[in-house]
């Protein structure tokens, strides 16, 4: 791996409801810190960082592009979700309409996307949440089981995990889990036909796999 900033450039995308914590997701993952009161106007849009997935022995550059606002205006277009390699479709377990708006949300990843893409369900702000019983503190409770995500998810071939953007907990294990198999799926050819632009590889003769074959970078390639 020598001389190797990465193997792949994986291109996900983060969609959901407005408010779900997913510009904090993405903040959390890049640059390790949390924002209580984010101004909604100066919501990320991109975002980058180096992930190692050590049982696969590859570095992977991941691109995060978030929907920073847009999504209450349901103008998305198609060339945001092209070529895109991964999805996180995030709700808020302490809101239902969140989790119900879900389904819309997927069925437009679903129109818009690769066919192959990896969509991982992403249940956010669990640190609100940590005696399901009672209120917390906040006046917020579950209102999603974590058992009905999981059947949804499972229902939908999603793969799925509670995460928190505030405490940081299961933030970057979902965008591992996604990345993991989405070389999985690399590894088994499916991206190969498509030639997905949301997959770059770092190898120079693999072409089937990129547009855009870019050589091995020795230095860091990490914004
Ligand atoms: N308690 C808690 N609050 C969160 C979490 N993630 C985001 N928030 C808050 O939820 C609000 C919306 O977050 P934001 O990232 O802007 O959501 P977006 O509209 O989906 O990008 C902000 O006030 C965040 O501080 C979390 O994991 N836990
Ligand atoms: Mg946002």
């Amino acid at each position: 791996m020598a001389g190797i900033s990465w193997h792949y450039v994986l291109k996900f995308i983060i969609t959901g409801d407005s408010a779900v914590g997913k510009s904090s997701l993405l903040i959390r993952l890049t640059d390790q810190r949390f924002i209580t009161n984010p101004d909604p106007t100066l919501g990320v849009e991109f975002g980058s960082k180096l992930i190692n997935i050590e049982e696969q022995n590859k570095v992977v550059k991941l691109q995060c592009w978030d929907t920073a606002g847009t999504e209450s205006f349901r103008s998305i277009t198609r060339s945001y979700y092209r070529g895109a390699a991964g999805c996180l479709l995030v709700y808020d377990v302490t809101n239902r309409t969140t989790f119900t708006n879900a389904r819309t949300w997927l069925a437009d990843v679903r129109e818009h996307a690769d066919p192959h893409l990896t969509c991982i369900l992403v249940g956010n702000k669990v640190d609100l949440c940590s005696d399901d019983s009672s209120t917390s503190a906040s006046g917020k409770h579950r209102e999603v089981p974590t058992e009905e995500a999981e059947l949804w998810a499972k229902e939908e071939g999603l793969l799925f995990v509670e995460a928190s953007a505030k405490s940081g907990q299961n933030v970057q294990e979902a965008f591992e889990k996604a990345t993991r198999d989405i070389l999985d799926k690399i590894q088994r050819g499916v991206f190969e036909d498509d030639r997905s632009p949301g997959v770059k590889s770092s190898r120079p003769n693999n072409n089937s796999l990129t547009l855009e074959s870019s050589k091995a970078r020795g230095t860091c390639c990490n914004t």
